[in-house]
């Protein structure tokens, strides 16, 4: 077989760059390992900044989002005794949208099939070859077992965090900063309404706790747990009394509780890795760089790289390389502005044990709910900028 791009991954990073690239009549193949069910059911982020949203609309995929999709003026964070509103629009004049990465991988998915794209799932022993070279190519073992190669001009590797595509990149050409952090979320789903109208974000003596939704009938919750905690700890009921305490129940506010639906935890790290781009083969979205979801950036980055990437490759293949060449330093600007926000929320936000962070911890959250400027610092990261 043979295609201008090959695209490893058909998650939202796969999965836009094909359809970009589609609008400016350039042909690809998405090659992924899991099933087209076990992607639909992913559940992963929540939060779309509005230059996420714009990218979606500017290529037809905003209908559902802004029919179903919820727009947030702000979040309010939280400590004992404490609940500020942090308004975006006020801030910085942008606000953010709570539409589910699942409902954009099913916008996508449905957009692609219908565009006749051509998606291969259920592969494996996926290899990226020659990326070096003027001929890259992709080999995997297909369903039934059979041996298959696609030849390209690109080669682009979506594969998310454990994906092959980034050693493909040879060890000397690449450089890579990991931090793992010493706790992880425990994510839950839960057929409830939202107790708040907007995420909040809580700092608590036991540990984070996040408020967040994914309708106005299902809500989305995190905890705080140790890293390499199991799921099995937690029972329903611990799971709602300690939410209920770590987002600051009270006499003025109370926690609504229902059917839990999902559960599952999620480890906590940061991870870069340059370049993005290694002759042809290139790098986008969680194939690239890892960001603990604190700051709702993981998604958000995949979508930024695509919209980096998909011109520059059509530019590319029309004969013009300046733009990829340029683009992993451009994209590596905006990935250290989201992954150093995503340390600086998590690091406020999560108890390490140690006194003197909590005391730190706490100035730092008085400050950013008291200080317009301290707040505009949050507001203006969090609603996504331009990489400085
Ligand atoms: P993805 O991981 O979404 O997609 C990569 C695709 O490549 C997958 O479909 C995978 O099956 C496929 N693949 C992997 N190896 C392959 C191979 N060898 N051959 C072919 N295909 C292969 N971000 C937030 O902002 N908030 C959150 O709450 C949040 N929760 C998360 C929970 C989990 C468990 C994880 C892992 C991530 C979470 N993230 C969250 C981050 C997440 O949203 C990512 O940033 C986002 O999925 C990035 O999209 P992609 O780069 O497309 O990678
Ligand atoms: C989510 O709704 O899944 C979500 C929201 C905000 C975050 C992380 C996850 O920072």
């Amino acid at each position: 077989m043979r295609t201008q791009v090959a695209i490893v991954g058909a998650g939202p990073a796969g999965l836009l760059l094909s359809h970009l690239l589609a609008a400016e009549g350039i042909e690809s193949v998405v090659l992924e390992t899991r099933s087209q069910e076990y992607v639909l059911a992913r559940i992963r982020a929540g939060i779309l900044e509005a230059g996420s949203v714009d990218v979606l609309d500017r290529a037809g995929l905003g209908e559902r989002l802004h029919r179903e999709g919820m727009e947030h003026r702000g979040i309010h964070l939280q400590w004992p005794g404490e609940r500020h509103h942090v308004d975006f629009v006020d801030l910085v004049g942008r606000s953010v949208w709570v539409y589910g990465q699942t409902e954009v991988t099913k916008d996508l998915v449905a957009a692609r099939e219908a565009a006749g794209q051509e998606l291969v799932y259920g592969i494996a022993d996926t290899a990226v070859h020659d990326g070096e070279t003027e001929r890259p190519w992709v080999s995997w073992t297909d369903a039934d077992g059979r041996e298959q190669r696609l030849d390209a001009d690109v080669v682009v590797g979506c594969d998310g965090s454990f994906g092959p595509s980034r050693h493909a990149v040879p060890d000397s050409a690449r450089e890579t900063w990991e931090r793992v952090y010493p706790y992880a979320w425990l994510g839950v789903l839960a057929d409830v309404a939202p107790s708040t109208d907007e995420l909040i974000y809580a700092w608590h003596p036991e540990g984070f706790a996040l408020h967040s939704m994914r309708s106005h009938e299902v809500s989305r919750f995190y905890l705080q747990v140790p890293a390499g905690e199991s799921v099995d700890s937690w029972s329903d009921d611990r799971i709602w009394e300690s939410l209920a305490r770590r987002l600051g129940e009270g006499v003025d506010w109370t926690l609504a509780t229902g059917p839990i639906t999902e559960r599952s935890v999620l480890p906590m790290r940061s991870h870069v890795a340059s370049p993005m781009r290694h002759g042809r083969l290139f790098l986008a979205g969680d194939a690239a760089h890892i960001v603990p979801p604190t700051g709702a950036k993981g998604l958000n980055l995949a979508i930024r790289d695509v919209a980096l990437l998909a011109p520059a490759l059509v530019s590319m293949l029309r004969g013009d390389h300046a733009q990829a060449d340029a683009y992993s330093d451009a994209a590596l600007r905006a990935v250290w502005r989201a992954t150093h926000f995503s340390w600086w929320m998590t690091t406020m936000l999560h108890t390490s044990g140690d006194p003197i962070d909590a005391q730190l911890q706490q100035s730092q959250l008085r400050w950013v709910a008291s200080s317009p400027a301290g707040a505009a610092g949050l507001a203006e990261n969090y609603c996504g900028i331009a990489a400085s």
